[in-house]
């Protein structure tokens, strides 16, 4: 396969380069690119430095397939423009998820839907419900999944590297006893995020919930191809570096046991069962950085929903939150 990757010098798009090597993604042809402020550095990939271009049509010819993590307006700018040159993208923003005839795909859910492409783009979900999706849809395949209420606790690699600096130094400056230096030096986030929890991630509607918000709803209804699925839904940031937690509160159709479910998803593709809660083991976004799966664990009856339960989630958000759902879709391709 001809593979280019745009936003090659980004966070999420290291991390794609970096899994593509890992899972030996059959490349023939490797072309990073990048906007133009970050041409010319170089990135490593099957063992040599590569040289970042500048994103351009031509950048396209000839390949099969163009991973892009270079926010929204480069997809809307440059999928178009890829697809039109033959290449099928596989496009991380929020650009294109809830066009009705661009699939939004998580492999071990909705792998069949990247057959039906018309505009030659294939969406990757956002992280937070990725990790949702991969939780429920083994339960709600048994159960019928009808609600979810969720309340998100994002890492702030979900925001990219600046996001990442902004945590240490404002950490360090609270330490130091600076705390009003800390909190000038918010940027990325509308308020110091070292050691605080911000109830915002994304920005807000007239109706009081945020953009995130609004994936977790809509992308996780398309995914699962559940239209009226009921969804509740608050994100908030923590002053994690790397994993994304999920609280969930799940309601199904018919009655499902903790036992019963432990069993599902324990058996659940990617998905790897952490609930022995009396030794103290449940999913860590700590133990999930840097790791493939979706870790599930807290799970128990709800005490106020008929056929709920409750349960914890955390998982990598650039791994199978961005860059390796995104490997995962162009193997499909592949
Ligand atoms: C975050 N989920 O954690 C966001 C990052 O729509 O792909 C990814 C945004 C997206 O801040």
């Amino acid at each position: 396969m001809r593979v280019a990757v745009l936003g090659a010098t980004g966070l999420v798009g290291k991390e794609m380069i970096a899994t593509l090597e890992a899972r030996c993604f059959p490349v023939d042809d490797f072309r990073p690119l990048s906007s133009p402020r970050s041409a010319g550095t170089k990135v490593r990939f099957d063992g040599r430095d590569w040289e970042v271009q500048a994103v351009s049509p031509e950048g396209f010819d000839g390949v099969d397939v163009a991973i892009f993590s270079a926010g929204g307006d480069a997809s809307r700018k440059w999928a178009p423009v890829a697809a039109e040159r033959g290449a099928v993208v596989v496009d991380n923003s929020s650009a294109w998820r809830m066009d009705p005839q661009v699939p939004l795909v998580v492999p071990e859910i909705n792998k069949k839907a990247v057959e039906d492409r018309p505009k030659g783009i294939i969406a990757n979900p956002n992280c937070s419900t990725i990790h949702g999706v991969m939780a429920l849809y083994p339960l709600h395949k048994e159960a019928g999944l009808s609600r979810m209420i969720v309340t998100t606790l994002q890492s702030v690699s979900g925001s990219g590297w600046k996001a990442l600096v902004e945590l240490e130094d404002e950490s360090r400056m609270v330490l130091d006893g600076n705390v009003e230096g800390a909190n000038e030096r918010a940027s990325v986030y509308p308020h110091r995020i070292a050691f605080g929890a911000v109830p915002q991630v994304g920005s807000f509607d007239d109706q009081g919930y945020t953009d995130e918000e609004w994936k977790m709803v809509n992308e996780s209804r398309k995914i699962m191809g559940a239209p009226e699925l009921k969804v509740d839904c608050t994100c908030t940031r923590v002053p994690v570096m790397r994993g994304h937690s999920l609280s969930i509160t799940a309601q199904f159709e018919r009655k499902i046991s903790p036992s019963e479910a432990r069993a599902i998803l324990a058996d659940a593709p990617g998905v790897v069962l952490k609930d022995d809660p009396s030794s103290s083991i449940y999913p860590l976004a700590t133990d999930a950085a840097g790791t493939d799966p979706v870790y599930v664990g807290r799970i128990r009856e709800s005490l106020s929903l008929e056929n709920g339960l409750d349960l914890w989630v955390a998982s990598d958000n650039i791994r199978k939150g961005a860059a390796l759902n995104a490997v995962q879709i162009a193997e499909l391709l592949a």
